[in-house]
């Protein structure tokens, strides 16, 4: 079974279209009309090993601030259809990522239930056209609707585009981590029988 989805979400604010393969290696074709949004999605997907294709037309006219949410919470909802009853996966992943002077912790359990843990300290108002307090709304948007208990926690850093860059690579990596398949895990890692 592949573990693929597709979402189209539309609303008065954004357009979105989502295709997300958990099992990919890395391949990714991203336009949000937000330069910096495009490098951070890449990077999620070259270091989580997911092949994703976003495309985004959002009222940047406005600001940043609806592309960048509403992508967070088509990418979860992608996330949990592609994972399905999510049989068989490690469940938990957790990744410390260093970028220069800056040290990122992301840990997270893909338990149906949704919360955000989140700590940094982003000084710059903005990187390129990316509002840096989006940063905290993209996140708390992926874990609603992917219905993930993810925490990140900025452990080191000063600079912004380093700060926001590690925080999408290690959310990518500890992705990795838990949705892998494990041969020795039967049925459903819980003791509850299910992860929904
Ligand atoms: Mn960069």
């Amino acid at each position: 079974m592949s573990r693929t989805s597709q979402v189209n979400r539309k609303t008065s604010e954004t357009d979105i279209s989502i295709t997300l393969d958990i099992d990919g290696t890395g391949i990714s074709e991203v336009d949000t009309g937000i330069g910096f949004f495009d490098h951070m999605l890449n990077s999620f997907a070259k270091h989580g090993l997911f092949n994703l294709r976003v495309k985004v037309t959002g009222d940047l006219h406005i600001d940043s601030h609806h592309t960048i949410e509403d992508t967070g919470i088509a990418l979860g909802t992608a996330v949990r259809e592609a994972l399905g009853d999510k049989e068989s996966i490690r469940r938990y992943g957790s990744c410390i990522l260093p970028m220069d002077e800056t040290l990122m912790l992301c840990s997270l359990d893909l338990s149906g239930r949704p919360y955000l843990g989140y700590e940094a300290s982003l000084l710059a108002p903005a990187v390129g056209d990316f509002d840096t307090e989006m940063l905290k709304e993209f996140f708390y948007a992926v874990t609603y609707s992917a219905g993930m208990n993810l925490h990140i926690r900025q452990l080191s850093g000063e600079n912004c585009h380093h700060i926001i860059e590690a925080a999408f690579k290690s959310f990518a990596r500890a992705l990795d981590d838990a949705t892998r398949k494990d041969d020795r895990i039967t049925g459903i890692p819980s003791t509850k029988g299910i992860l929904l």
